[in-house]
């Protein structure tokens, strides 16, 4: 569970007063995970930790400006990256994810379908599915084809998502599982590209998936928006 607002300006206070002690308290009794609010794969991560309930310092940063020490730990320089008490640095969003679960996994979304077929889903859509998005998303930069012919090429996704939600709730059987959480953020994106042609595609029940996921209040929890983090400024977020 997230710190709520008065819990939050109690920290600020806190730590108004006696700055030193209380950062000296907190910090590193939490893993660091930084994250960017709009990122699919960094929500993917905030997803999987959130419904994990591990509690985590939350660094909240901007990626024209992403902080030095961010980058000194994950010179590949994407989002999200986190930082272990022990210093480990996981940066890969679904080792993040399946690291959370594993300590923790209350929904039971790593055991809600077949591991490899979780993996594999999730895999498509990174490797395949996320390379046609951004050529949709952002066409104008690629106008060797039109906006139209990338949607096309990325019809093969939402038909095989539809396909299975159609036989059942959720991606993987009757129950939430991780590639429900590690997929929507980027359905969720290509929707909003043309929300009216989404909207009256015949993936009506990929749809109607999406729509119960986005108003989830996991997914509102996790699209809280904060300040971006500045070293020694920023007071402690615990996620
Ligand atoms: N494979 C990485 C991809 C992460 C990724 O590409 N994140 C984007 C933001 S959505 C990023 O940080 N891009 C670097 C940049 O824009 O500078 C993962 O799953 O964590």
């Amino acid at each position: 569970m997230m710190l709520n607002s008065f819990e939050i300006i109690l920290l600020i206070m806190m730590q108004n007063s006696h700055p030193s002690a209380l950062l000296n308290n907190l910090n590193g009794h939490y893993p660091v995970l930084y994250s960017f609010r709009r990122c699919p794969y960094a929500m993917r991560a905030r997803l999987a930790i959130a419904a994990s309930g591990i509690k985590v310092e939350l660094r909240e940063i901007l990626l024209k400006n992403k902080p030095q020490a961010m980058l000194e730990i994950s010179p590949k320089a994407t989002v999200p990256v986190m930082q272990l008490t022990n210093g480990a640095v996981i940066d890969e969003s679904i080792e993040v994810a399946l690291w959370a679960l594993q300590q923790n996994d209350p929904l039971e979304l790593i055991s809600a379908g077949d591991n490899n077929r979780q993996l594999e889903l999730i895999a498509t859509n990174d490797f395949e599915f996320k390379p046609k998005l951004d050529q949709y998303k952002y066409a104008v930069r690629f106008p060797q084809k039109s906006i139209q012919s990338y949607r096309q090429e990325s019809e093969f996704f939402l038909q095989n998502l539809n396909d299975r939600l159609s036989i059942h709730a959720f991606l993987m059987g009757e129950q939430l599982s991780l590639a429900d959480l590690a997929i929507f953020p980027f359905i969720r994106q290509f929707a909003a590209v043309d929300r009216p042609w989404f909207e009256s595609s015949p993936y009506v029940a990929l749809v109607s998936w999406l729509k119960q996921r986005v108003e989830s209040s996991l997914f509102i929890q996790i699209m809280q928006k904060y300040k971006p983090w500045v070293a020694v400024k920023t007071p402690l977020i615990v996620f």
